[in-house]
């Protein structure tokens, strides 16, 4: 057995919730950097859960995992992001009852802006920022706009489960394997006005053909809804299928998809009519340690009008937290 040579820090707040408790495995066992990188783990919580997060913090150590290096639990942003070569933002503020989403869009302000502070002031010079606490575009906006010295592409917001629910789905009904298919992408907000396109999907190399009736009628809301469905049938919103797709998000980023499509949210360059500087769903490839957005495509009508009222939501969020920008 080859010793590792490198050796990363990694940050997960929300570390005793739910999508942790399956990603922290993964990323402990190497599902991110790979069997030659020795990964410390940064456990950021609330006061009221540190202890669950000790204990979260106990059976990742019981797992032995060979490349587990320093196990470190805080409630201290300026902690848990010190030296952190990567940061999933997974705590946040859940919507309680009777509260109105620009409400909950400040209180989540009150975390992501912070912790965006504290990235900027206390992580390594590399640091890759994903964000997954919900709405997860609007705080990725908000933490990337505190961390003015931090460049802007570091700071991502997951819409790779709303990717991977648009691959399943379309999978499903050409009765294929995901991996058959590219070019698929999700454009805007993780929320109900998402867009999953298939316009240049391919499967097996070659276009994917579907009944208009069943694209908009079935398979767009579906996707866009699925989180709200699996919380109907499971009693509890996604955990481990979010947990994977930030796995997929962060390895991803790091090693390249080999020019493979995925979407990713990232700070708008202006592309595709979406207002630069929001941060959207995307169709993307990583190369070079980069999130790229596809140049060149050609949108049609409908699909400008489809991305434009994703991202109408988007910008309301971000009005709405204009406060809170930096
Ligand atoms: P849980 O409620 O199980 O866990 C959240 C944890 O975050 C709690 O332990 C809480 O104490 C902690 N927390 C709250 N504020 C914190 C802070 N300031 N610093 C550190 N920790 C803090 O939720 P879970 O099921 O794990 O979901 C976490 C978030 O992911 C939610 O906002 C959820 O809406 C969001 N999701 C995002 C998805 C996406 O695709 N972007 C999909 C799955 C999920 O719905």
């Amino acid at each position: 057995m080859t010793t590792p040579q490198n050796r990363a820090t990694v940050t997960v707040t929300g570390a005793a919730g739910n999508i942790a408790y399956s990603l922290l495995w993964q990323i402990a066992g190497g599902a991110v950097y790979g069997p030659d990188t020795i990964v410390d783990l940064n456990l950021l919580e609330i006061p009221a859960a540190v202890g669950a997060a000790e204990g979260v913090a106990m059976e990742l150590s019981d797992s032995a995992f060979p490349n587990m290096g320093k196990i470190t639990v805080t409630d201290d942003p300026a902690v848990a992001f010190d030296g952190a070569n990567s940061a999933l933002l997974v705590g946040a503020r859940p919507r309680s009852k009777g509260m109105e989403r620009a409400d909950l869009l400040q209180a989540n302000g009150g975390i992501f802006g912070p912790q965006g502070r504290a990235i900027n002031d206390h992580a390594a010079e590399d640091i890759r920022v994903l964000v997954v606490g919900n709405p997860a575009n609007t705080n990725a906006l908000i933490a990337q706009r505190n961390a003015p010295d931090v460049p802007s592409e570091r700071f991502t917001g997951m819409m790779r489960l709303d990717h991977n629910r648009a691959l399943s789905q379309l999978a499903q009904k050409l009765e294929v394997r995901t991996r058959d298919l590219s070019k698929v992408v999700v454009w805007g907000n993780h929320s109900a006005t998402q867009f999953p396109d298939l316009t240049w999907a391919e499967v097996n190399g070659e276009p994917v053909r579907v009944a208009a009736e069943w694209y908009y009628e079935e398979y767009i809301p579906r996707v866009a809804k699925r989180g709200a469905e699996i919380i109907e049938v499971r009693g509890k919103s996604s955990a481990a299928s979010a947990a994977s797709a930030a796995v997929d998000h962060l390895r991803d980023w790091i090693h390249g998809t080999d020019g493979e499509w995925a979407t990713a949210a990232i700070v708008s360059d202006g592309s595709y009519g979406i207002d630069e500087g929001l941060i959207a769903g995307f169709p993307t490839v990583a190369e070079g340690g980069t999130w790229k957005i596809v140049p060149g495509l050609e949108l049609s009508e409908e699909q400008k009008a489809r991305i434009e009222a994703s991202v109408a939501e988007l910008r309301e969020e971000r009005d709405a937290v204009a406060d809170l920008l930096g």
